[in-house]
């Protein structure tokens, strides 16, 4: 149901397509790879643009569709393109941008392999990148060349929660013709909506927040204009990495329950980050909500909470953080997030390995960085197995100690 006035989450129960058929309340999958054509005409006239319709599900299926349109209407964009995962929709969207000889301006807060995505395949093809400290606009606004053409973002970024302006940046690459994409994986449109803050494409892994439940793995870009939306969907129709229709239907049916999720995460997050900055084993809490965090007012302006992902230093450094990851029960101990089950992993040895060490220090991420997804399991049980996990954290310290005397 297209209907501008209804509240956000509203939007979550109904976007997608106004009717399905036989008054369907739910999207219906349309588990096929393929449409019949009418008539020899028809499919003629279908190729040839002058009749709308679906062709071939690479080009475009109902189902997919329903949840193209959803996710569109929640960004505040134009249209959706479901991509088969979110490093499928990073690439079709610099390959949608950039051409060899052409320049990105790269965030040096990104998740990992969209780093090496830029450097190793990009970079192959001649496009040049450069990672700089988006968290400053006047260090973007110097690293902005005549043959820039994109600035890409990552905000809040993974895994340190760094923050980049997304509408004061946006000013500053209009101003030079470059284009600005966010990622906003991390905070789904229930709490960021970069589109309406200025910048140009917004895209997600639908991985994690989006769909929720830890079930899929999808990805989504959203553009603001029609023009775009033909480039971009050239693009993803060449490149192929599309989502399918049950992998659609799941995402579609994750979002139902977005801003309610969102809300728990914010909360229990809070918590959880404000028991950690209070306790003795922890060096250091990143969470945009802490007072205590420089980017906390930048926080406030951009989003509508702090989001459910934290990263913390333990006192002792990696050691104490593998003593941890291997000593917590509930929080599970697994890459990805933004499901409804807590995770926990360490991001120098996993999700930002590939990146490499230089590239990593200069995101910030040390080796005894941990990250946790908080999850909407009761914020009291979260605690007590992260308290659990400290405890043992503390007897090997103690342990160690005894050990080097
Ligand atoms: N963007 C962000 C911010 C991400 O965190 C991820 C995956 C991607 C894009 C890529 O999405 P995918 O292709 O996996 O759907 N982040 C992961 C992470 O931190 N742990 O495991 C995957």
């Amino acid at each position: 149901m297209k209907d501008n006035n209804l509240n956000f989450d509203s939007k979550c129960v109904h976007s997608g397509i106004d009717e399905y058929e036989f008054g369907s309340v739910i999207p219906p999958i349309y588990q096929t790879s393929t449409f019949k054509f009418q008539s020899a005409q028809q499919g003629a006239s279908l190729f040839a643009g002058e009749e709308k319709g679906y062709i071939y599900t690479r080009m475009l299926n109902p189902t997919v569709e329903a949840l193209e349109n959803c996710i569109a209407e929640l960004e505040g964009g134009y249209k959706g393109l479901g991509c088969g995962s979110g490093m499928a929709a990073i690439h079709t969207t610099i390959a949608s941008i950039v051409s060899a000889g052409d320049h990105v301006v790269c965030s040096n807060y990104v998740y990992g392999p969209t780093t090496t995505l830029m450097k190793s395949i990009f970079g192959k093809f001649g496009v040049q990148a450069d990672f700089v400290d988006t968290s400053d606009i006047n260090i973007v606004r110097a690293s902005i060349r005549p043959d820039t053409k994109l600035v890409y973002l990552e905000t809040p970024g993974n895994p340190t929660l760094v923050l980049s302006d997304i509408s004061e940046i946006s000013k500053i690459a209009h101003q030079h013709n470059c284009l600005v994409v966010v990622d906003n994986t991390f905070m789904s449109p229930a709490l960021q909506q970069p589109l309406l803050m200025g910048a140009d494409v917004v895209l997600h892994s639908l991985t994690k927040f989006l769909n929720g439940h830890a079930d899929v793995v999808g990805g989504i870009i959203v553009v603001k204009d029609e023009t775009a939306y033909t480039a971009f969907r050239k693009t993803l129709n060449q490149l192929g990495g599309v989502i399918d229709p049950f992998n659609s239907f799941l995402v579609h049916r994750g979002i139902k329950t977005l801003a309610l999720r969102m809300e728990r995460h914010c909360q229990s997050a809070q918590i959880i980050a404000e028991y950690l900055e209070n306790h003795s084993m922890v060096e250091k809490v990143y969470f945009p909500g802490l007072k205590s965090n420089p980017q906390y007012q930048l926080g406030l302006k951009q989003h509508k909470g702090p989001g459910g992902m934290i990263a913390f230093e333990l006192k002792g450094g990696l050691e104490s953080g593998r003593v941890m990851m291997n000593s917590v029960k509930l929080c599970q101990l697994a890459v990805s997030l933004g499901g409804v089950e807590s995770l926990i992993q360490h991001p120098a040895s996993m999700t930002h390995y590939s990146m490499g060490k230089e590239a990593r220090l200069a995101g910030g991420i040390t080796d005894g960085l941990v990250r946790l997804s908080v999850g909407i399991e009761n914020v009291n049980d979260i605690i007590s197995d992260l308290e659990t996990a400290f405890k043992a954290v503390k007897e090997n310290r103690t342990k160690e100690k005894e050990f080097s005397v």
